[in-house]
């Protein structure tokens, strides 16, 4: 199928929402995308495929031109810049809170904090936007320990339910931004292949913003 529309979406929580908004098209992966190894997964519709990436790959493949579209959450458009790329629909799907957390009762006023997140360009941005500057400390997962072993004095990560701040006796203090996920287009795709985009993204807008 080297023509097909091709679709980036990354496993767990936007697979599995936007499963459902793409099922009401017709367009359904034709094995199970959590039980197979396979990274690129025909559908039930003939010129559509899927394929599998890393969440924070999606931008990448899609600003390139190894997808025509994609999903990817706001907070992966925002640290990374979105360039390259349309982001013409808030799918509204895998919705949480960008925010920065720490130890009840922790003091930040009046002194150069440590910040541990691995969004670093939106944590510098948030807090220089305060006119403070801060000292990053770039993780790549389980944030929440940092704070706990005297890394960093807070952290910058997606909140949810608050179970894993709680979890860790840690509390949200600041509000960054609310997020959900966007459908992203690919530049020159938008352009070229208008005919068969044009109405998927109608159809998905409609989807969305439908009863229900
Ligand atoms: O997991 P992997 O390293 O492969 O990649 P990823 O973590 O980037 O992917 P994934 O699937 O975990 O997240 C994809 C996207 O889902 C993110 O980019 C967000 O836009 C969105 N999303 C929505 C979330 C959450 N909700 C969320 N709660 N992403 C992560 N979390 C994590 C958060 O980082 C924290 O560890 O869940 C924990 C907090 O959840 P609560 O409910 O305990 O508050
Ligand atoms: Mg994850």
């Amino acid at each position: 199928m080297p023509d097909a529309l091709t679709i980036a979406l990354s496993k767990g929580r936007i697979l599995e929402q936007t499963l459902p908004l793409l099922k009401p098209l017709g367009i359904e992966p034709l094995e199970d995308p959590s039980a197979t190894r396979n990274l690129v997964l025909p559908t039930s519709h003939p010129s559509i495929r899927l394929i599998i990436v890393r969440a924070t790959d999606v931008p990448t493949y899609v600003a390139h031109g190894g997808a025509d579209l994609g999903v990817a959450g706001k907070d992966v458009l925002l640290e990374q810049g979105g360039q390259g790329l349309y982001e013409p629909i808030d799918l509204g799907i895998a919705r949480c809170r960008l925010m920065v957390a720490g130890c009840p009762g922790v003091e930040l006023g009046g002194r150069r904090i440590r910040v541990a997140t691995k969004f670093v360009n939106i944590t510098r941005r948030h807090f220089a936007a305060q006119g403070r500057q801060v000292d990053l400390i770039k993780l790549y997962g389980s944030m929440e320990l940092a704070p706990l072993v005297g890394l960093a004095d807070v952290i910058v990560d997606l909140v949810d339910t608050g179970n894993t701040l709680r979890a860790n006796g840690l509390e949200p203090l600041e509000h960054i931004a609310d997020i959900s996920s966007r459908l992203v287009v690919n530049k020159a795709s938008m352009k070229l292949r208008h005919r068969e985009i044009k109405p998927l993204l109608k159809q998905i807008e409609a989807t969305v913003s439908g009863p229900g």
